[in-house]
């Protein structure tokens, strides 16, 4: 049964790009199916906020910054473990444009991260040093927000991080597991699911 959104309410749109869809950089698998379902639950939303991973070319995250580094593989950065990622999401490119099917008019900001060549943010709210903040925590106590409902992409990497930092920061936090799709890489969506559910992430299955 859908709740009655409140003022209170916030649907936090995640990385809905073309390079993590099919056919992208960074594709995720069935990751364009989350369209229809974010359009749908977002008719009942007064308030959306839209993340967009956004990173300048010779990202760190990249592989292809690290000599024969392999995409999917770890490297330690100076912030902790990092996963090295295909090329995606580089500013001003159609990959890291929002999917032009999202209809969501009444998405009230568009916050980009990733956008420091030397660090990543999986987050909405932290890049992963986990202590340099996007604003976002700011942005919602101002306006007075206490529920954070997540969906978008991907549910194990950009959506986990930012339902844990939501709680972490306060707000009660849900994800929408119809409206996400996961990269699963070597059991991250288990860990994911996991790690959310011990933090007081809501796992609802559908809207
Ligand atoms: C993401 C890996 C790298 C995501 C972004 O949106 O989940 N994953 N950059
Ligand atoms: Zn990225």
């Amino acid at each position: 049964m859908p709740i009655t959104p409140l003022e209170t309410d916030l649907l936090l749109v995640i990385d809905v790009q073309y390079d993590f869809c099919p056919g992208g950089g960074l594709a995720v698998t069935d990751g364009d199916a989350v369209v229809p379902e974010i359009n749908r639950i977002a008719r009942d939303f007064a308030h959306v906020v839209i993340t967009q991973d956004w990173h300048p070319a010779g990202h760190s995250s990249f592989a292809s910054s690290h000599d024969g580094a392999a995409p999917f593989s770890q490297v330690t950065m100076p912030y902790g473990a990092q996963t090295l990622w295909p090329d995606h999401c580089v500013q001003g490119t159609r990959g890291a444009e929002l999917h032009d099917e999202l209809e969501l008019p009444q998405a009230e900001m568009v916050i980009r991260k990733g956008y420091r060549t030397e660090i990543d943010s999986y987050s909405a709210f932290f890049e992963n040093d986990q202590k340099t903040p996007t604003g976002l925590a700011g942005y919602l106590r101002e306006r007075g927000f206490q529920r954070v409902f997540c969906v978008g992409l991907a549910t194990d990497f950009c959506v986990r991080f930012s339902a844990v930092d939501a709680r972490k920061q306060g707000f009660e936090a849900t994800v929408i597991e119809s409206a996400c799709r996961a990269i699963d890489l070597e059991g991250s969506l288990a860990a994911a699911k996991s790690e959310m559910t011990g933090l007081g992430v809501e796992l609802m299955p559908s809207w």
